[in-house]
């Protein structure tokens, strides 16, 4: 206990300064109480926007509203101390450790015989093999075991309404959200998902859902959460639409030659920005009877703990993926635990 009497006028005043600033922090997490989010001037403000633009009525709003809960830990985790992010940094065979797993493989051949029919079906319309759906699946939510505890309403209400600079994205998301439950006849309360607020079983964000997704089981409403037709005929739209290309290869190891810099090689952005003739004349080593010349492609890099790094050459269908997640590491999981569920893709 700091006795008064004892201080000193600038004691006083860094204690008094201290008070201010952890009153303020206080108010960040103002909305936790009931009914404070109807106070808030955003809020109101999203309110009467999608009141006026999709005619949902304020009375359904303010109710859904009222009950939001802020998401401390979710907002902790989309919007990480640069220290936080740091650690996060993984080598390759770590990552693909966590997915690609004997029990995660084995699974992945129950769902695949399981739902045959409609990854055939997927495949014929797409032209996306079932093995890259399925790995997409196991990566994602384990085939739709693991899809995710929190309340995506709360969620993205607490992203939407937070100051920090992804705000007008899940601003968005949100929206969508209310449009989707509607459209799709659901209780806009029963979503629960990533704490990201990606949803269901191929986890979409909402705005995905919307866009790409599709009701494959014929039921005329689309259903992520609860229908695994949906989701692999969803998923093989995304890709598709995304620029999978029917019957191209996706990806193989790459090595370069000896006194080259690889590194200088590997993609800057998420496509096929180079092509297979330019980066053998350049000194890289490849199957040339599965890549032609002319085929578009570019070299990711997939570092290890021990300093060194696999290259792996990756077509149009590889980015394809990266689509789904942007990261060259999560679209090489998705092709190892593919490859590794049946050999032939
Ligand atoms: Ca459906």
């Amino acid at each position: 206990m700091i006795k008064l009497k004892n201080l000193s006028k600038n004691d006083f005043f860094t204690i008094l300064v201290s008070v201010l600033f952890s009153l303020a922090g206080t108010t960040l997490e103002a909305k936790n109480i009931k009914n404070e989010w109807l106070k808030d001037k955003d809020v109101k403000k999203f309110i009467s926007h999608i009141n006026k633009k999709h005619e949902f009525s304020v009375r359904y709003l303010n109710n859904n509203f009222k009950n939001l809960k802020y998401q401390k830990s979710a907002f902790k985790l989309i919007n990480p101390k640069d220290k936080e992010k740091k650690k996060k940094i993984k080598s390759w065979q770590d990552y693909k450790n966590r997915f690609v797993t004997e029990k995660v493989i084995k699974d992945g051949r129950l769902f695949l015989s399981k739902h045959k029919k409609n990854l055939e079906k997927a495949y014929k319309i797409y032209g996306v093999p079932a093995s890259v759906i399925v790995g997409i699946l196991g990566v994602e939510t384990r085939y739709g075991e693991i899809t995710g505890d929190y309340k995506s309403l709360d969620t993205l209400a607490t992203f939407a309404f937070e100051d920090f600079k992804r705000k007008k994205f899940f601003l968005n998301e949100l929206e969508h959200l209310f449009l989707l439950a509607r459209e799709n006849d659901i209780d806009v309360n029963s979503f629960r998902g990533s704490f990201a607020g990606a949803l269901g079983i191929p986890q979409f964000m909402p705005s995905s859902w919307r866009n790409f997704a599709v009701d494959f089981d014929n039921d005329g409403k689309i259903n992520l959460l609860k229908s695994p037709a949906d989701a692999i005929g969803s998923i093989a739209n995304y890709l598709s639409i995304h620029g999978w290309k029917p019957n191209e290869v996706s990806h193989a190891r790459i090595y370069p030659k000896t006194n080259l810099n690889p590194s200088k090689f590997v993609a800057s952005s998420l496509k096929a920005e180079s092509s297979v003739r330019e980066l053998a004349d350049a000194g890289f080593i490849l199957d040339s009877r599965l890549f032609p010349p002319n085929l578009n492609a570019s070299l990711i890099d997939l570092p290890e703990k021990d300093g060194t790094v696999k290259y792996w050459l990756a077509t149009q269908n590889f980015f394809a993926v990266t689509k789904y997640n942007r990261s060259f590491m999560y679209a090489a999981a998705v092709f190892s635990l593919a490859e590794s569920i049946s050999p032939k893709i």
